[in-house]
């Protein structure tokens, strides 16, 4: 019985320091994240650093899942926007790992104040669903 508890603990501390990308999918909750939909996909954006600096780089975490619950595979680009300024960033993010519904994505610098706007498109099978983000950068 003892070997088998722990086993049991260890499975249980791995759990704890396994990186959230294993968790993907579906969507839990969380203060920290900002949840947002398309018509067939559900969509977690967490920024790092938590707060986004006039010029400073940072990065964005997506978690896309269907909304049947399984993750998303299909071609993820990321991009922003100032709208009312029509201008993009100075700078091209790019995705630097994914792995079942989770992206990680490096290389956005928002170098003025004002209102910005993130645009997430999802393609598959030759379908592309869209979805924006408003932020304003104080
Ligand atoms: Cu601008």
């Amino acid at each position: 019985m003892k070997p088998l508890l722990n086993l049991l603990y260890g499975m249980v501390s791995l759990l704890a320091i396994m990186p959230i990308t294993a968790f993907a999918c579906p969507i839990l909750q969380d203060p920290s994240l900002t949840l947002l939909g398309t018509e067939s996909y559900n969509i977690a954006l967490q920024t790092t650093p938590e707060e986004i600096v006039v010029g400073e780089p940072f990065a964005v975490d997506l978690r896309i899942c269907h909304k049947s619950g399984s993750p998303f595979d299909g071609d993820v680009r990321v991009n922003a926007t100032m709208p009312l300024h029509k201008h993009g960033m100075n700078y091209e993010p790019s995705i630097i790992a994914s792995d079942m519904g989770a992206y990680h994505m490096d290389g956005f610098v928002f170098h003025m104040q004002g209102n910005w706007q993130f645009l997430v498109a999802l393609r598959k099978d030759g379908q592309t669903e869209t979805v924006s983000l408003d932020h304003i950068l104080e």
